[in-house]
């Protein structure tokens, strides 16, 4: 061995409080990647099988805390994660903080001022995926914001996580991009079991159906940077499929959804976004304009 050769640096102690499903998932990502492992959970029992592959299980939130260079607290929500730190801020104080417990953004927020009144380091973050996942940058994202400087010194550790993206030091950043790309899945999710419903009617199975819907829905999302120019600019000044246009295949969708005697509960709120922007005289604009509608609800 070349005793000149660089030494590996040595992985950082990482605390994980809180083994729920995905606290284990995030402590076993942790030990598996080579970093000493600290762990406590309320129920001391959840920790058994991490400590099999070599993680230390602390006695108190107190010892957790000081065992670790990174403290990722991953609990229920905020009230039982501040139950947890509140007793701990001096063992804190100077010690990098991440936030894995889901957290509104006005939490996450109102959790960065209470770390930085106390001299703690925060960082904030939001888990785009299962414990199952966990391990697999493929397949699973982190969402980062707070301080730059707990997410670069822990880059290293955080990768072992999943993939990972920093969005600013305005801690909310995690949990509203969270929660915006939820909405979003959630209605695309709407709309296909609308398709489904609607194709069941002449014995179309669901199957069927979906081996269409997966290629049309990734062609769809071709669609989507061009739409975020038009919002982004604020101009949604178009020639081609403007709101008439869709105002037109909405009212398809609708009547012949009826005729099929199926409901319309998914698809009238589109409907409805669309008919107020219309009425509202934006005709010729781009179906992007729909965003002005939900920026501005009706009173
Ligand atoms: N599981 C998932 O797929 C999602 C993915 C997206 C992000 N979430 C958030 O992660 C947080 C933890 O979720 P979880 O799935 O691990 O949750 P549970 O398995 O239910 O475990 C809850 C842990 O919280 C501990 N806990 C609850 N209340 C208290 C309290 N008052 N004091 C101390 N600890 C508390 C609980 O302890 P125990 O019951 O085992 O003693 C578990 O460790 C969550 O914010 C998700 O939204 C996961």
């Amino acid at each position: 061995m070349n005793e000149h050769a660089p030494r590996p640096a040595a992985a950082t102690p990482v605390t994980v409080i809180g083994l729920g499903s995905m606290g284990q998932a995030l402590a076993a990502a942790f030990v598996g990647g080579g970093h000493p492992t600290t762990v406590w959970n309320r129920t001391a029992s959840k920790a058994d099988a991490l400590v099999s592959k070599g993680a230390v299980l602390a006695k108190s939130p107190a010892d957790a805390v000081e065992a670790g260079g990174l403290v990722v607290v991953c609990v229920l929500d905020r009230a039982s994660a501040q139950e947890i730190l509140d007793p701990v801020t001096d063992q804190l104080a100077g010690r990098s903080l991440l936030m894995l417990t889901s957290l509104t953004p006005t939490e996450a927020n109102e959790t960065s001022a209470w770390a930085a009144e106390k001299n703690i380091e925060f960082l904030g973050g939001a888990i785009m995926a299962t414990p199952d996942l966990i391990g697999n940058p493929e397949e699973a994202s982190l969402l980062y914001a707070g301080s730059s400087s707990v997410f670069e010194s822990h880059k290293a550790a955080l990768e072992l996580l999943g993939t990972s993206t920093y969005l600013g030091d305005v801690a909310a950043r995690a949990s509203l991009l969270e929660t915006g790309l939820l909405a979003s899945m959630y209605s695309m999710f709407a709309g296909f079991f609308h398709g489904a419903a609607l194709v069941g009617t002449e014995g179309v199975t669901a199957k069927e159906f979906t081996a269409l819907a997966v290629p049309w829905l990734k062609a769809m999302t071709t669609f989507l940077p061009g739409q975020a120019e038009f919002i982004d600019k604020g101009d949604y000044t178009t020639d081609v499929q403007s709101l008439e246009f869709n105002k037109g295949g909405l009212d398809h969708i609708i009547h012949i959804s009826t005729d099929q005697g199926i409901g319309t509960d998914v698809m009238k709120p589109v409907a409805e976004l669309i008919d107020r922007q219309v009425e509202a005289g934006h005709g010729p604009e781009s179906l992007a304009r729909l965003i002005e509608g939900i920026k501005n609800p009706k009173g």
